[in-house]
């Protein structure tokens, strides 16, 4: 083994069932990858003008089918898999009930995922990822989605009852840090799909069957983003799991603080749903004081943000300065620079910090009328959720498939993992920084190439859609280096025992302060919360609703 022998206390494995549980997720989730990669390639290639699309295949077809397996599927895929593989490593064996929960709701994502497929490729449902209305789709398609959400609460319940076990079998004790880092996700998540599954229940089916002629647009745009925005941190808080429990294990140190990363994450869950109207800044039909108390809330929920990227410097200094480092920056020599199951996750990181400032922008009034509905928007979010988090999660995918396959990170599969990383970085630098150059020349986002009839303005946009596409061409490749990473990772590397890093951190045996974890108060607080940013604005849709729209 080339890496960091990690200490014997990271010898936990998990029992086969676990295992076959968690890598039935990795698997789709793979599967996915592949699907939304080959789409990407030829997306790239259509909006730079180099290729036109075979066999009556649209545009905005493949972009869906895009949005919706890499932002919607391999996501959750991949979450639900890491999080029931991490409380199974620091609560210990899920029970068979907790199990077979897991196989339920996975079983439910993939009967909704096939639906919703069927119905993209049989081009019923082009209305991209966030399915707006007045775009309009087959009813098998908001099904099939309906049954993805439902399909991860039930595995979520089976996550959080092997935590609520462990907290009862340890009456008093602190829970373990990722346990609890899981169950704040779970709920959140819960909390936040019910505006989608309200949405897609009560508006959206029942249009698309037919029983009603109308929906109103505001109202259901609303209770998406309740939805959408928390969907975002839905993503990253698996990548700062990694972040604050694995990274500090794989470079040898501990975790800056237990306390301060439960602070930020109870911050998470508070914050990441009143927030969503920052995506309807430009919409008619909300007043500005609710946009703006929505606004500030979104500062708010920045604050976690702000409180991981000290604590992770932290981490990385003192590291450093144990080993010797001398002036601002020495401790950066230490960090270990050929390890894949680091590099990953800091590329991650490094990206999130202009990814983050340019939520900043997103986020503030005047700034978000420039730039909405640009393709910096799509720069912002594939910094974000394409390089912070999905780096993460390929460097976690890394250790944790041969952790469950019982096989090993071989000197050469890491090398190629480094490389995958890098390939990564350099083309999203290159697409994300063209898509937010011409997003500030005023290129739309969502479009199919168009010449806009010879427009002075969209010529200066061609070469940058040439850059993208450069981008995009080296992320294909990279993303076939993940899957042949993984198939080997999964069956053909040697026999051996891979570890799930956990890390502890310097005050874990401070008491945790008590209402962190009162769960009774962090639900009273996220209602509340919700309560305050949402009743007046939803309440003006239902009491003054607009004509609503027939669909497309
Ligand atoms: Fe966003 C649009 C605002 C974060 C994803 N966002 C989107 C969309 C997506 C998305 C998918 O306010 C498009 C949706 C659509 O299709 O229409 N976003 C924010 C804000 C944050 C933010 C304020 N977004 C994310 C994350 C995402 C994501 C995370 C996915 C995972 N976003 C917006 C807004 C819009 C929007 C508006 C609507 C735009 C419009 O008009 O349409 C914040 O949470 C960001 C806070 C983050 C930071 C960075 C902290 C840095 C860290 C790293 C530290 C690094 C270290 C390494 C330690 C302040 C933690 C250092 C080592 C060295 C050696 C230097
Ligand atoms: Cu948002």
């Amino acid at each position: 083994m080339s890496l960091r022998n990690l200490g014997p206390d990271q010898t936990r494995k998990l029992n086969r069932q676990d295992s076959k549980l968690v890598l039935a997720h990795m698997y789709f989730a793979m599967f996915n990858l592949l699907l939304g990669g080959v789409a990407a390639l030829l997306q790239v290639l259509v909006r730079s003008g180099t290729l036109e699309l075979p066999a009556g295949i649209g545009y905005y077809q493949l972009l869906t089918i895009h949005g919706v397996t890499l932002a919607l599927v391999f996501t959750t895929f991949f979450i639900m898999g890491f999080q029931i593989a991490a409380v199974s490593r620091v609560c210990g064996d899920l029970t068979s009930t907790q199990r077979l929960l897991s196989w339920i709701g996975f079983y439910t994502m993939i009967i909704g995922t096939v639906a919703a497929a069927i119905m993209i490729l049989l081009n019923e449902a082009t209305v991209l990822y966030t399915f707006y209305a007045p775009l309009k789709a087959h009813f098998i398609y908001y099904v099939g989605l309906a049954l993805v959400i439902v399909g991860s609460w039930i595995s979520a319940a089976g996550q959080i009852m092997r935590y609520v076990q462990w907290k009862r079998e340890n009456k008093g004790d602190k829970s373990p840090l990722l346990s609890y880092m899981v169950a704040i996700n779970n709920v959140m998540w819960m909390v936040c799909s019910l505006g989608v599954a309200i949405e897609v229940l009560f508006m959206l089916i029942p249009w698309s069957i037919g029983w009603v002629e109308r929906v109103d647009v505001s109202l259901s745009r609303t209770l998406f983003w309740y939805f959408g925005h928390a969907l975002v941190y839905f993503w990253l808080l698996p990548a700062y799991m990694v972040w604050y429990v694995v990274v500090p294990k794989i470079i040898g140190t501990k975790g800056f603080s237990d306390n301060l990363a439960r602070m930020s994450f109870m911050l998470f869950l508070f914050f990441s749903i009143p927030v969503g109207i920052h995506h309807q800044l430009v919409d008619p039909g909300i007043d500005a004081f609710w946009k703006y108390i929505q606004v500030v809330l979104t500062f708010m929920v920045v604050i976690p943000s702000l409180m991981t990227a000290f604590s992770l410097f932290a981490t990385f200094e003192i590291f450093g300065r144990e080993k010797g480092a001398k002036g601002l920056f020495g401790w950066l020599k230490h960090l270990p620079w050929n390890d894949s199951r680091f590099i990953l996750p800091f590329i991650g990181m490094l990206a999130f910090i202009p990814g983050g400032a340019g939520g900043l922008v997103n986020a503030s009034n005047q700034m978000n009328q420039v730039i909405h509905n640009t393709i910096w928007v799509t720069g912002h979010f594939h910094l974000t959720i394409s390089t912070a988090v999905v780096l993460t999660y390929f460097g976690a995918m890394y250790w944790l498939i041969p952790y469950c396959s019982g096989r090993i990170l071989t000197k050469r599969l890491n090398k190629l993992a480094l490389i995958q990383g890098y390939t990564w970085a350099v083309g999203m630098s290159i697409m994300s920084g063209a898509m937010h150059f011409i997003g500030l020349f005023g290129a739309p986002r969502r479009s199919d190439y168009s010449e806009y009839g010879g427009a002075e303005q969209a010529k200066e946009w061609i070469a940058y859609q040439a850059v993208q596409a450069v981008g995009g061409t080296l992320l294909f490749l990279s993303i076939l280096l993940v899957l042949y990473i993984c198939i080997h990772l999964a069956f053909f590397a040697p026999k051996g025992q891979e570890i799930f890093p956990v890390s502890e951190a310097f005050d874990r045996d401070e008491k945790v302060y008590p209402l962190v974890e009162n769960w009774k108060f962090l639900i009273v607080v996220t209602i509340a919360l919700i309560l305050i940013a949402y009743t007046v604005p939803v309440s003006q849709m239902l009491l003054d609703p607009a004509p609503g729209a027939k669909g497309f």
